[in-house]
Order: C-alpha cells, then structure tokens, then sequence
C-alpha cells in the first residue's frame, strides 16, 4: 500500500499574529518552489489563530488543524473547545493525546478516545498521538504502553473508520529534547502499531498514515520517512521555522 505522507507541524504554545503571518507566507511561496506537493501538508496551531490561518491558507494545498478539542458536545465548560467550533475554522486536523496534554493536564486514555470520537463524528481527522516514557521503554514497556492507549481509542470506534484518523507516535523521550529514536526503532513501534491497527479492520489499517513525532529535523527525516511504516511525521521545535519545515517537507 502506497500511503501518501503527511507533514504536520505542531506549533504548540507558540507565535503571533505578526510572527503567523510571516511564517506561513515563507511557507506558501517556499511550497511554490517545490515542483510537486510530495505530500500532504498541515499546520496545527493555537486555537486564537484558527481564523488567521483558515484565511492565510484556504486558498493553498497547506491544511490547518488544531491541537485540542473538548470531550463535550458543548454547554458549561469554561474554556473549552468544540468540535463544531473547529469546524467553524474549517479544520481538517486534531491533535489528540499529545503527551504535554497527557503530562501537564493528565488526559487520560479515555478521554483521548472520546476527543477522537468527537472529531471523527465532525468531521475532523484526528491525530492521536501515543508514546512511551524513557522510564518505560528502560522497563521494556513499549509495546505495553502504546498498545494500551492506542487500543483505548480502537475499543470506541467502528473498525470501518479506522481510516478516518492518524496516529503519531511521539516517545516522550524524544520530545522537544533534541534526541530523536533511530529509524529502526521508530519502524519497529510503527509496525507494532499498524499490526495492532489490523485487529481492528486489516484492510483500512494499512491506509492508515502513522506519524513520527518527537524531534523531526530536516536532517534526520529522511531516514526516517524512509521506513515502511513511517508515512509522515508531526513536527514541533523544526514546524516554527519555515526553512526546517520546508526542509521536512522537500525529505517527505
Ligand atoms: C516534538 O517534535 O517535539 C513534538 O512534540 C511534535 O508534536
């Protein structure tokens, strides 16, 4: 199965209006450069410059996503976000289960699979995101630990749209650190992932894109996109610089 890869930066707590505009411009005209999109292309940004980027980028092949959504439908939850708010921004992506949401605000398994539902049910392609700690990858407990999240999202959603979301797998070891898993290991995770995916529904699972997160650079993506479960990867610290970005991009 040829999947089509997807470059997705996660931008985090980070940016402004002013400093938005500039980057998604040396994006655009950086792309145009490009002969042929090589690949699908998102920005997840914070929930404020939705509107920014739904008008900087509805014109262009760039998508755009947010990096949250609300459990809830809607109603009394102070500061939270709905699902058909970020449809209200035309939102193609979500992220869900990003390991600072699942540290700093300790989401839990369940809530990172009704977020998913949430999405799924508007709409919006869900980025659900699994890693193990370094604690437990020392105890040998890789497998373990992104079996159990990712099969918390897979127990609430129909097998038949198993390829309406996109998994990244981010080892937390390897987030915002510097330090990024070798190709082999990333490959071995993914292809424990997708195995676990064709529980659910073996045809869709091999369509489904499986992203590399965690210190992504336009030096290391190469090798690692070149793996064969690798189909894209979700870029933090190297998504802010469009240089880095395009440079992922150009690898994909
Ligand atoms: C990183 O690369 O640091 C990420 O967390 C991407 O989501």
């Amino acid at each position: 199965e040829q999947r089509r890869p997807l470059i997705a930066g996660n931008w985090k707590m980070n940016g402004s209006l002013a400093s938005n505009h500039v980057l998604l411009s040396e994006i655009q005209s950086g792309l145009s450069e490009l002969s042929a999109a090589p690949c699908d292309i998102a920005v997840c940004v914070p929930f404020p410059y939705l509107a920014q980027a739904q008008s900087a980028l509805q014109s262009t092949s760039i998508a755009w996503g947010a990096q949250d959504v609300s459990v809830h439908e809607g109603g009394a939850y102070t500061s939270e976000v709905s699902s058909s708010m970020l449809l209200d921004f035309a939102c193609r992506y979500g992220i869900v289960g990003h390991s600072e949401r699942r540290t700093y605000h300790s989401e839990s398994d369940i809530s990172v699979a009704q977020k998913t539902l949430r999405l799924i049910a508007a709409g919006i392609t869900p980025i659900v995101c699994v890693g193990e700690t370094l604690q437990e990858r020392k105890g040998g407990l890789t497998e373990q630990t992104v079996a159990r999240q990712l099969n918390a999202v897979l127990a609430q959603i129909d097998g038949a749209s198993l390829d309406k979301i996109v998994v990244a797998y981010e080892p937390v070891w390897a987030i915002g650190t510097g330090i990024t898993a070798t190709p082999e290991m990333a490959q071995q995770v993914h292809a424990f992932l997708r195995a676990q995916l064709a529980q659910a529904n073996s045809v869709l699972a091999e369509k489904v894109q499986i992203l590399y997160g965690g210190s992504m650079k336009p030096d290391n993506a190469a090798s690692l996109l070149a793996m064969k479960d690798i189909d894209g990867g979700l870029i933090g610290g190297a998504a802010l610089k469009a240089g880095d970005f395009l440079g992922i991009v150009a690898a994909a």
